[in-house]
């Protein structure tokens, strides 16, 4: 199963690694927890087990084969950064690399380009850096809360993040080998297949003109640190503003074509109904469908668990609110079932593909109450009340509601 690709010598420190013995004993770890059902998610058959995976904390256990992983939701109150060891990790195959040596590691250009070349991890560290602040978030993130229920990933509100990601620009990779006449899209592959050869390799594709945009970059650090391995170490994709399924991991092909590609997970999954709303009455097959592209606007309370118990009288609220690039412009909250709107004061800005912090504080008489809170980006775009709903369970940005009790 672990097929060469694995198995590069090389200089016993260079090698960024799991550990054959660490992942597997991770992943008995993650067996024997299986049972003990730590964590309870919101929904039915919710309970999760807490696993302990090589440089991560204790996180929200979904799948093992690959490992994937979710971020307990508290992690979001710590700050709007993310920490490397609490990001939510997606696979789709189980043949994840083990060990990678970036002393050896390479990403191939290829297809319709004057200079097909291979460009080492070094070559890519001497090009001018850029920076962006972005929140990568899977499609299927809070999936478990639809209603009806669809296939797939039981996710909760935890298949997301933000960190800072540093890298070199797609945009000047692509200039270097000359992208040619005629190309059309640019295809990314990652060093990760699938056990049977049934099961379609990975791969996702974007546009020319958004490949070049200047924005979409090749990271090989996140926070200040090299990629957690899980996160795709040594190098990923990141597509600011768009859905995690584009940010390909493990990056090492990058081949421009003069079609759009076809692949499995471009023309038959990750695609959403094709309508202003991108939703469908609940239960029905839309009629036609686009790939997913940017994030819908979200925003959540961070501070206040649903069933929490605070103090009557003045309560702080605080949280954070993201889009799918147009910046977030402002943020308003509900203590009357979204009668009326409260506004609230907005963090420091750290670009508009990141999270965005908001805070205000609210009088809440003794009772019970529901909290709501909605955002509204630049783009005048906001959130609906009602979650609207699509098969695969993507996209979901209902304005969320936090049930507390004042006493
Ligand atoms: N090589 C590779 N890259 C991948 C995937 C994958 O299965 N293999 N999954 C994608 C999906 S669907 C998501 S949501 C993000 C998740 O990124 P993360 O695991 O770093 O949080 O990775 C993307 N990149
Ligand atoms: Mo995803």
């Amino acid at each position: 199963m672990i097929d060469r690709r694995r198995l590069l010598a090389g200089s016993a420190t260079a090698i960024a690694t799991l550990g054959t013995g660490s992942i597997f004993s991770s992943i008995s770890a993650f067996a024997k927890n299986a049972s003990a059902k730590d964590v309870t998610l919101p929904f039915e058959n919710g309970e999760r087990p807490m696993v302990k995976y090589p440089q991560k904390r204790p996180m929200i256990g979904l799948t093992q084969r690959p490992p994937q992983l979710e971020t307990p939701f508290s992690v979001f109150n710590e700050g709007v950064i993310t920490p490397n060891d609490a990001f939510f990790v997606r696979y789709h195959l189980a043949d994840i690399p083990l060990e990678i040596d970036p002393d050896k590691f390479s990403v191939d250009i290829k297809g319709k380009v004057d200079k097909p070349m291979k460009l080492s991890l070094a070559d890519i560290k001497k090009m001018p850096a850029i920076e962006i602040v972005a929140v990568n978030q899977c499609s299927g993130n809070s999936r478990g809360l639809f209603n009806p229920r669809v296939a797939g990933g039981q996710l909760a509100n935890g298949a997301m993040g933000n960190a800072r990601w540093k890298g070199v620009p797609l945009k000047a990779v692509l200039d270097k080998a000359g992208v040619q006449a005629g190309a059309k899209q640019v295809v990314f592959g990652g060093m990760d297949g699938p056990v049977s050869d049934k099961t379609p390799d990975f791969a996702k594709a974007l546009d020319l003109d958004h490949a070049r945009d200047g924005e979409v970059m090749l990271a090989y650090s996140m926070n200040g640190e090299n990629l957690p391995m899980l996160n795709g170490f040594p190098l990923r994709l990141v597509v600011p503003g768009y859905y995690g399924t584009y940010w390909v991991k493990h990056l090492n092909e990058i081949n421009v074509i003069d079609s759009v590609y076809d692949n499995f997970w471009m023309k038959t999954a990750y695609r959403i109904p094709d309508n202003d709303c991108n939703c469908v009455d609940p239960g029905t097959a839309p009629k036609a469908t686009i790939p997913i592209n940017h994030f819908t606007i979200r925003s959540f309370i961070t501070n206040l668990a649903d069933g929490a118990k605070v103090k009557a009288g003045e309560t702080r609220l605080k949280g954070i609110a993201f889009d799918g690039g147009s910046g977030i412009k402002e943020v308003a909250v509900s203590i009357d079932g979204g009668k009326t709107w409260l506004p609230t004061k907005l963090g420091k800005d750290l670009g508009k593909y990141s999270f965005r912090e908001w805070h205000t504080a609210v009088k809440l008489p003794a009772g019970a109450h529901d909290i709501k809170v909605r955002a509204t980006g630049n783009n005048g775009k906001t959130q609906p009340m009602e979650a609207l709903w699509n098969p695969a369970g993507y996209l979901r940005n209902v304005v969320e509601t936090v049930h507390v009790t004042a006493a």
